[in-house]
């Protein structure tokens, strides 16, 4: 598989490995995102345990404004991490 295709497939597992925690295996709970922000995002978040950081992100993810996060609103997030580290990383490339 391309390294691409394996990145995909790695967002996938990620968001329904985070899924799992409650009866809903399609979206995650506020506890759930908690636990995904916490451990995959420790590096980049200023402030991970701090309850308004999740509250935050909840709103800004939840278009439809169900209190779960599905898989659309998950790509959201993965899409605009990935424009924000597009240009850290180009701006290293210029330096
Ligand atoms: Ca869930
Ligand atoms: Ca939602």
């Amino acid at each position: 598989m391309s390294q691409l295709l394996k990145s995909i497939v790695t967002v996938i597992d990620i968001f329904y490995h985070y899924t799992q925690g409650d009866g809903d295996c399609e979206t995650l709970s506020k506890g759930e995102l908690k636990e995904l922000l916490e451990k995959e995002f420790r590096p980049i978040l200023k402030h991970p345990n701090d309850p308004d950081t999740v509250d935050v992100i909840m709103q800004i993810l939840d278009r439809d404004h169900d209190r779960r996060v599905d898989f659309t609103e998950f790509l959201l997030m993965v899409f605009k991490l990935t424009q924000a580290c597009n240009k850290v990383v180009s701006k290293d490339f210029l330096k």
